[in-house]
């Protein structure tokens, strides 16, 4: 991959016939994306790796930078006169944007700063994003909409910050990759059409759980680690940064499974991660890639969330594991 012509990131929309208002909603999203990267790379100068003081609706504390992250988002999301609301996994209730048009018809949901776990460790975190369009304009955006709205997913998409500032985007044609270009601050087109690679031999999972895998996940599991000899008769490897974005990027560059299952443990049994902006924009960022995604029983797409911060199990990847795993799921 390499930036050959330097298609941007508006050249990239026009092809995919986007419409007016969702270009500007992509590019101010673009735009968080951009000044969260600063504000990343800066970090350690500033003394803002740490944790704050607050906690989210999920009772986890807050690091600094995902305070910092969401406020970046919330501001500039707040520009765009398309974007009627907003659902951050920072913030307990739905974010109306009073300066939104009448017409406003899209609701952003975003997980601000994925994987801020990681943020002393200096390793890849990232934010996901998924654009909902609502049945009809409302003056002030509620809930049941938003919930209602969540299978009118129309855009979705994740930064990666890494050793470089990627952006994985899909309108629901193609998945495209972007560089953004340090020195002149514009994401450049690496690659489009990405497809998953149907076979893999790579998993993520946290191995720490097993003890709380449902009999599936583990039978799968012992498949694969069992290698040459073993009933997949191949040797698996296993890679797990702890960042969802760091995680599935992995699957668009060489293929592999992702999993989040459910677990069994208090509070476990619909996994850890949410419906509406970590597992519905990544299952349809990897389905339009060529890939599946499952709840183990069902595909994530077809969930009709009952709550903004509804958590969801997550299975995604190359298609073939995938589906395997599914099929374990009914026979087990
Ligand atoms: P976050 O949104 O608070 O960062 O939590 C989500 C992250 C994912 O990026 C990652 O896959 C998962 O949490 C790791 O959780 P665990 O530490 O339980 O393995
Ligand atoms: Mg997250």
């Amino acid at each position: 991959m390499s930036v050959s012509d330097r298609t941007g990131l508006a050249v990239w929309l026009k092809s995919q016939a986007a419409d007016v208002a969702l270009v500007d909603c992509l590019q101010h999203i673009a735009a968080s994306c951009k000044k969260i990267a600063h504000l990343v790379a800066r970090a350690p100068l500033t003394g803002t790796t740490g944790i704050s003081q607050q906690t989210n609706i999920q009772g986890e504390t807050q690091k600094q930078l995902d305070i910092i992250s969401n406020d970046v988002m919330v501001e500039q999301l707040r520009l765009s006169p398309h974007i009627a609301a907003m659902v951050s996994e920072e913030v307990p209730d739905l974010i109306q944007n009073p300066d939104a048009a009448q017409s406003a018809r899209f609701v952003v949901c975003f997980d601000p700063l994925d994987g801020s776990s990681n943020i002393e460790t200096n390793a890849a975190i990232g934010t996901i994003f998924s654009v909902l369009e609502l049945d009809a304009p409302e003056a002030e955006v509620r809930t049941k909409s938003v919930l209602q709205s969540a299978s009118n997913q129309i855009a979705a998409g994740y930064a990666l910050y890494g050793p470089s500032t990627l952006l994985v985007l899909t309108t629901g044609k193609s998945v495209a990759i972007f560089a953004l270009d340090p020195d002149e601050g514009v994401f450049l087109l690496l690659e489009d059409h990405v497809n998953i690679p149907e076979q893999t031999s790579e998993f993520a999972i946290n191995m720490a759980y097993q003890r709380f895998w449902e009999p599936a996940v583990s039978n799968y599991i012992v498949q694969c680690v069992a290698g040459e000899t073993g009933p997949r008769k191949k040797a698996f490897n296993m890679r797990w940064t702890g960042s969802m974005v760091a995680d599935v990027h992995r699957l668009f560059v060489r293929g592999g499974i992702f999993l989040y299952p459910s677990l069994s443990k208090p509070g476990g049994a619909k996994g850890k991660l949410r419906f509406l902006y970590e597992a519905n924009p990544m299952a349809f960022l990897v389905e339009v890639a060529g890939g599946a995604a499952t709840t183990g029983t069902g595909s994530i797409r077809l969930i009709e969330p009952d709550r903004l911060h509804q958590r969801a199990p997550v299975i995604l990847g190359s298609k073939e594991e995938v589906e395997l795993l599914e099929n374990l799921h009914h026979t087990l």
